[in-house]
């Protein structure tokens, strides 16, 4: 899943598309690259974010949407609020990714089930502007499962049907927690449903790095993308989605020589 923030202010590429056609344009390098699905969110989730109005969401996102299914990608709308993710899919959009796991707005679970797309539940703990002063556990992997399983049980009792569970790197998480949850990726596939893993670029891999630019980061972007998609991922959601397709095709090679 490549990334297409529309967002003058995202955390590794506030602004370097927030155009349409820039925005388009990204895109389109991103598939040539090797992207299955491309993540197109006009908000941008970062610790401390403010909100971004709805009219203002949805003149970033939709155009965006249809510019990338008119050149034949598969669209994922990175969206907390229901009506954006209503207009995403009417422009084309194929899959909802709600980073509040539908805690974000109360018509998001039941919009998602009219339309019939796949849903994204994420875990977090809020808003992106209290989200880190929540990331508090006890047991960070057996608190995020339940959590994640609570919300995947709300999703299923409003009547969506495909769901993917993402445990929400860097959302209401530190570091040492981020860590945490990539040791235990298998307990989230052994949820049973299809894994998404957003690493890319987070400010985990920055501190173990000493690498202050997120852009210095997709070296070890890929390396989780390794770890993931041997612990059974379904997608990886990274920025820079060249290296991320090799080491997918690697763990494949490697998976089919051992089988
Ligand atoms: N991370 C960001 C945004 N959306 N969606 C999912 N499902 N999982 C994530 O980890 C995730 C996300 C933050 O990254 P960005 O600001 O670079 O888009």
């Amino acid at each position: 899943m490549g990334v297409v923030n529309v967002t003058p202010d995202s955390f590794s590429d506030g602004g370097d598309h927030a155009d349409p056609e820039a925005a388009v344009a990204h895109g389109r390098r991103l598939l040539a690259d090797g992207a299955d699905l491309l993540d197109v969110g006009g908000e941008s989730t970062r610790p401390g974010a403010g909100r971004v109005p709805e009219d203002e969401e949805l003149r970033r996102v939709v155009p965006v949407v249809q510019g990338l299914v008119a050149v034949g990608a598969v669209v994922s709308v990175d969206t907390v609020r229901a009506s954006v993710a209503q207009a995403a899919v009417t422009a084309g959009a194929a899959v909802v990714n709600d980073v509040s796991g539908g805690t974000g707005d109360p018509a998001m679970l039941s919009t998602v089930a009219d339309l019939g797309v796949p849903y994204v539940v994420m875990h977090g703990r809020g808003p992106s502007d209290v989200m880190q002063t929540r990331a508090v556990y006890d047991d960070v992997v057996a608190e995020v499962l339940a959590e994640l399983t609570a919300l995947v049980e709300a999703a299923r009792a409003a009547g969506v049907q495909d769901l993917v569970v993402d445990p929400g790197l860097g959302f209401a998480k530190t570091g040492a927690h981020g860590w945490a949850l990539l040791a235990a990726l298998d307990r989230f596939a052994a949820l049973g449903l299809p894994l998404l893993v957003g690493a890319s670029r987070k400010a985990f891999l920055g501190a173990l790095l000493d690498r202050p630019d997120p852009k210095d980061r997709d070296a070890a972007t890929a390396a989780v993308t390794t770890l993931a998609a041997q612990a059974g991922a379904w997608a990886v959601r990274v920025h820079d989605v060249g290296p991320s397709a090799d080491a997918v095709r690697v763990v494949a090679a490697v998976r089919g020589a051992s089988a």
